[in-house]
């Protein structure tokens, strides 16, 4: 339910801000959470206001708990390098005035950031942004590698595991609520084809041959921050799903999202194609941090990472479809079946990419 201005300013107020607030914003192009961008009586932009989807994240007491965890073990390794500007490196929560990371309203959960100044994110990079954006998630894993197990709960199970993703598709297909089947028939046949190929991970941890580890689980390129002068990256953001899972979630998705020529949503999908200077700009950033952490199985299905979970988030969008769009936020009819069209064209140009890819992986072999 959208919330009036009093509202907004009514919520924010239980919160522990040192500023008197006047206004909150639409801020960002999420597809789950709403986020704001709240300014101040003196007219700064100060505070970010996001109010969480409790339906989809369904634990907000372990979700905020997990993100303070998170935040604070990045604080502490960034205090212990002696870094300069902590503040505008990692995301500072602030509490309500009963001391917790959250507060609910009645229907919504609401919480509050420092927005950081001087900060731009990107939906689209250069191959020298992705440079740097590779070794800023590469360093955002090593930093979280020595969280003991445990530690962090899963705050979407089975978030990125590609065989529970396959259930919830055909079990979708199988009620079919919004008699969309029909339509997207060849789709389906694309998705079935390389199913079993795109369950290795699964598959491998339970041979033994794959280990869980912490990652983002949303390394979109909008998911990072720069400095809007210098453009180095300042901060990773958007830490709903940091959580265990496999290593490749991390590299995979920066490649679907930033290595694409197209949105992921063009309707022309002549626009949507693999940019490989963009590919092997964030594999070198990445590999510079990540391969004192990486196994040799791991390094190798690199480039497979980028195409499953593009085939993931194909399978995830045109699942949200034939359900009649029920958990994807959705701008124009038929918005899920364009997404899930542009992910799959993206999912052909990865596969003919493929070799190049693993070649390009010797360097590390
Ligand atoms: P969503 O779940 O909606 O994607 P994000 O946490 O990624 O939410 O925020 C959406 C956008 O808002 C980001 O892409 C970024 O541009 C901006 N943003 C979010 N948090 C901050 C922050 N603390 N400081 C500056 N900008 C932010
Ligand atoms: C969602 O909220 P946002 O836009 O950062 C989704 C990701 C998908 C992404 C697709 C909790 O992320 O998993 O990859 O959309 N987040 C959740 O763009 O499902
Ligand atoms: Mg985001």
């Amino acid at each position: 339910m959208a919330k009036t201005k009093e509202q907004l300013l009514n919520i924010l107020s239980h919160f522990k801000l040192d500023e008197n607030v006047v206004s909150a914003e639409p801020f960002g192009n999420g597809h789950i959470n709403d986020t704001m961008k709240v300014t101040t009586e003196s007219g700064k932009s100060k505070y970010v206001l996001q109010r969480i989807n409790h339906l989809i994240f369904t634990n907000v007491d372990m979700l905020q708990n997990n993100i303070r965890i998170v935040t604070s073990h990045i604080r502490e390794k960034l205090e212990a390098k002696g870094e300069a500007d902590i503040d505008r490196k990692v995301l500072t929560f602030l509490p309500t005035n009963e001391g917790k990371y959250y507060y609910f309203d009645g229907d919504s959960y609401w919480r509050v950031s420092l927005l950081i100044p001087n900060s731009t994110s990107f939906e689209e990079v250069s191959p020298e942004l992705s440079y740097e954006a590779g070794n800023a998630f590469g360093e955002f894993q090593s930093m979280l590698s020595d969280i003991p197990e445990g530690t962090l709960g899963e705050t979407i199970p089975n978030f990125h595991n590609m065989e529970f993703r396959l259930q919830q598709f055909h079990d979708a297909i199988k009620e079919n609520v919004a008699g969309r089947l029909d339509e997207v028939k060849e789709l389906v046949d694309e998705v079935d084809k390389r199913a079993y190929d795109m369950c290795i991970q699964e598959r491998l941890y339970r041979e033994g041959k794959l280990r869980k580890h912490i990652n983002h689980c949303d390394t979109k390129v909008n998911n990072m921050l720069f400095d809007t002068d210098t453009k180095q990256v300042l901060c990773v953001i958007d830490l709903d799903t940091v959580m265990p899972g496999f290593v490749l979630s991390d590299i995979g998705d920066f490649i679907r999202t930033g290595a694409n020529t197209g949105a992921e949503d063009d309707e022309n999908l002549d626009n949507v194609n693999v940019n490989m200077a963009i590919f092997k700009a964030y594999t070198r950033g990445y590999m510079e941090k990540a391969k004192s952490f990486l196994t040799p199985t791991e390094i190798h299905l690199l480039p497979y990472g980028g195409r499953l979970l593009t085939y993931m988030q194909t399978v995830r969008f045109l699942t949200d479809y034939i359900n009649g769009d029920t958990y994807y936020k959705t701008h124009k009819p038929k918005h899920n079946l364009i997404r899930t069209k542009a992910q799959f064209k993206l999912l052909q140009s990865l596969e003919a990419y493929a070799k190049e890819m693993d070649l390009f992986m010797n360097e590390w072999l």
